[in-house]
């Protein structure tokens, strides 16, 4: 460890990764800076545990405005950068390409050549994503084939490649990439599956709510804990050299085995009937909670993620500790107790 007090920048503190981070940063005696555009709702929100703390700070900017980085960058002069800021919903890309690449793509590109010039001596991780393996068949790894499928998988690939491996090579950039499969919690955004399922079935449980759709219940994830996910990002800038990894469980569940986990948290029943977009979900009083529809799907979908985290587990002496039956139970019995306050 550094003498002096190690300084670090989050884009995109408020958001879940950014919160756990700020968080496990701060307990390891860093001082951070987080960058919060002016558009997040309630940026303190996910930031309550660690409001008040001297040394977080809030500064105001973007990944579309240059001079917002640089000011923070200036104000920080961090150590180590990590950018978690992006339009990270892969459905939301297929609407909205063109803002998906200006700020995932773009917006690395600006973070890093203001980060050049500002703090030459900086390590920067990228959060990039299992996304960008979209078609290759799992289990993905550090030398699995790219092949996305998403504008949003397209985007972190073209940052990837352009300003990670590239500037490394061409400027000899301390610059990282996570390729982090998905990593859920409790503070997950509601629109991702996990969440929209732990809400939903936990307001059925409740009485409040009666049904939901969900899209294609056949996609399979390697689901881990947002928690345990920040701790690799952290060991990646305190290597010697840069590099990329891979980091997941290594363990993969359908949306369908999600939906049943959550079930059994709750101690509820689902069992289905039909197939396809006719496919049901009937709970154990012949309710039809769960129904299949046609605008959850994705235009193309990524079917099968499961990561190979092994070259974590040995360069990094990275380990999961959250199995996914925790995940599920932490997920649920959070949204179970918050909605139950509010009845
Ligand atoms: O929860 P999701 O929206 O996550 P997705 O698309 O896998 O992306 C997440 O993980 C990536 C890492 O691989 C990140 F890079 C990305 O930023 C994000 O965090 O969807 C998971 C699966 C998909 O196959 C989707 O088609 O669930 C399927 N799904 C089925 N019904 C649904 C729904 N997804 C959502 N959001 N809503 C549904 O109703």
């Amino acid at each position: 460890m550094r003498k002096k007090k190690a300084r670090a920048l989050i884009t995109g503190i408020t958001g879940q990764d950014g919160s756990y981070l700020s968080e496990y940063l701060l307990s390891l005696g860093y001082e951070v800076w987080g960058l919060v555009r002016r558009t997040s709702l309630d940026p303190l929100m996910r930031l309550s545990k660690s409001t008040g703390n001297k040394n977080l700070h809030l500064v105001y900017g973007n990944l579309r405005d240059s001079a917002t980085l640089a000011r923070a960058l200036e104000e920080g002069k961090p150590h180590e950068i990590y950018n978690l800021a992006a339009q990270s919903d892969v459905a939301i890309s297929f609407k909205c390409p063109e803002e998906t690449f200006e700020v995932d793509y773009f917006g690395l590109g600006r973070l890093v050549n203001e980060a050049m010039k500002i703090v030459p001596k900086v390590r920067i991780y990228q959060a990039s994503t299992s996304e960008m393996f979209g078609r290759t068949p799992p289990p993905q790894n550090e030398r699995s084939p790219f092949r996305p499928v998403s504008p949003y998988g397209e985007a972190k690939l073209k940052a990837h490649e352009d300003f990670v491996v590239g500037y490394r090579k061409r400027h000899g950039l301390f610059i990282c990439s996570g390729i982090l499969f998905n990593h859920e919690s409790p503070r997950r955004g509601e629109h991702f599956v996990t969440r929209k399922i732990s809400i939903s079935l936990a307001k059925i449980k409740l009485g409040v709510q009666k049904s939901f759709a969900l899209g294609n219940l056949d996609a399979k994830r390697d689901w881990g804990f947002a928690g345990d996910y920040v701790r690799a990002m952290h060991l990646m800038l305190q290597q010697k050299k840069p590099d990329d990894y891979v980091v997941a469980t290594g363990v993969t569940h359908s949306v369908r085995d999600f939906v049943e986990e959550v079930a059994r948290a709750l101690e509820m029943k689902i069992t289905w009937k039909g197939e396809g977009l006719k496919e049901v979900g009937i709970d154990s009083y012949g309710n039809t909670i769960i129904t299949v529809d046609k605008k959850f799907y994705r235009p193309h979908e990524v079917n099968a993620l499961r990561g190979d985290p092994s070259k974590a587990r040995k360069k990094l002496g990275w380990k999961p500790y959250v199995a996914f039956e925790e995940l599920v139970q932490m997920m649920t019995r959070a949204d179970y107790e918050r909605l139950k306050k509010t009845l």
